[in-house]
């Protein structure tokens, strides 16, 4: 038998994601904060592949480091010193750093984001915080992040403290970046990293956003991730009897949402073909195999296109159909293309709703 096109889907598909990837900006953290607060801890909470763990970063200046990591569209740039008399220097450091890179015509250099962290414990905020607060607010937004909150409650009016003293920050956000066990054994989560990466997710030019979700953990699955593929959106062409579009549809729809469940509805159990598979267990198999190949994050849109109607009665509808695939990476279209070439379909009414299936799927000869 001949299950043929056994294209290799794997190399054609990470090479396709790899363009996808390179079109997907970068993003640039600073995170500042005196030692010891948490930043660190933080860094590798939120973003992906034990960030701030690995390597020592290259410094910028004296007290900022660059941390990034292969395959991950994200620099953090972590700035310590504030904690020293001379926090000023540091300050101005930082100012030359920032506005130097927001010159750059290339947007992924320039620094889109800063966290400012304070510690909860500590329930001040220092003059170095107030200082660098307002030197950043005025070149790129600015989140106050409280760190190590002991509780939900044992913010006791902190919050609005620093937000009061940080007036130009966007925002105040209480985090617990690791999961504690407090006296009764008892497993206290990490808590506000969700709210942190919603907040800089909105902070982030819309050019760096995808870079953003990619780079960070916290959300992935979530709200980000639905977002992306929500902006995903192709209508086939079909030009075909309502039964037939309705049955094109479902199958396309399966095929979309990689359902061979769904796509085995839209299959006879009498199928015959020569291409995908001889028969409706082969065909599914088959699909269900190419479903798999395609990694987390990457969606296929299907077109189908009736090109000529052969047969059209009540219980037999044949027509040439032509099926080409592309694949979608976190929305980004890949360059990975699929054509069926013709096909020969075959489709009747089956069950007692008389529900069209696909009977025959061969290739067209002709
Ligand atoms: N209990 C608790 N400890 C934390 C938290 N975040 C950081 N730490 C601890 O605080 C210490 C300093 O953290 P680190 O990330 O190195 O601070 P950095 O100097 O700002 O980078 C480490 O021992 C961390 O384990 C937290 O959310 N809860
Ligand atoms: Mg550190």
């Amino acid at each position: 038998m001949a299950i043929a096109e056994d294209f290799n889907l794997k190399a054609t598909v990470k090479n396709a994601i790899r363009e996808a990837l390179e079109e997907q900006g970068y993003v640039n953290i600073l995170i500042a904060g005196v030692t010891g607060v948490g930043k660190s801890t933080l860094i590798n909470a939120i973003f992906q592949g034990n960030f701030a763990t690995t390597g020592q970063g290259l410094p910028v200046t004296p007290n900022t480091r660059e941390i990034k990591k292969d395959g991950i569209p994200l620099s953090v740039f972590d700035t310590r010193g504030l904690e020293m008399a001379d926090f000023d220097a540091t300050i101005n450091e930082v100012k030359i750093l920032v506005s130097e890179r927001a010159k750059n015509p290339d947007p992924r250099k320039h620094i889109h984001v800063a966290w400012i962290c304070i510690l909860e414990n500590s329930r001040r905020v220092q003059p170095a915080e107030q200082d660098l607060c307002k030197m950043l607010a005025s070149y790129i937004p600015v989140v106050a992040v409280i760190t190590k909150i002991r509780s939900n409650k044992s913010d006791q009016g902190f919050s609005d403290k620093v937000k009061e003293l940080l007036p130009l920050a966007r925002n105040v956000i209480r985090t617990r970046a690791l999961p504690e066990e407090d006296d009764d054994g008892k497993i206290k989560p990490a808590l506000g990293l969700e709210e942190l990466v919603d907040l800089t997710m909105q902070l982030v030019p819309e050019g760096m956003q995808r870079a953003f979700a990619i780079a960070q953990k916290v959300n992935f699955n979530q709200k980000m991730h639905s977002r992306l593929i929500a902006a995903l959106n192709t209508e086939g062409v079909v030009e075909a009897p309502k039964e037939i579009l309705i049955l094109l549809k479902r199958f396309k729809k399966a095929y979309e949402s990689k359902n061979s469940i769904e796509l085995s509805e839209s299959i006879s159990s009498d199928f015959v073909g020569d291409i995908y598979g001889r028969t409706k267990s082969e065909f599914i198999a088959f699909m269900e195999k190419m479903f798999q190949g395609f990694p987390y994050g990457v969606s296929p849109h299907l077109k189908i296109e009736v090109i000529n109607i052969s047969s059209w009665t009540d219980s037999d509808f044949s027509c040439v159909v032509k099926m080409e695939a592309n694949l979608k990476f976190l929305g980004l279209p890949t360059s990975f293309n699929w054509d069926s070439g013709k096909l020969f379909c075959k489709t009747i009414p089956e069950g007692r709703e008389s529900y069209w299936r696909i009977i025959e799927l061969r290739k067209f000869k002709g």
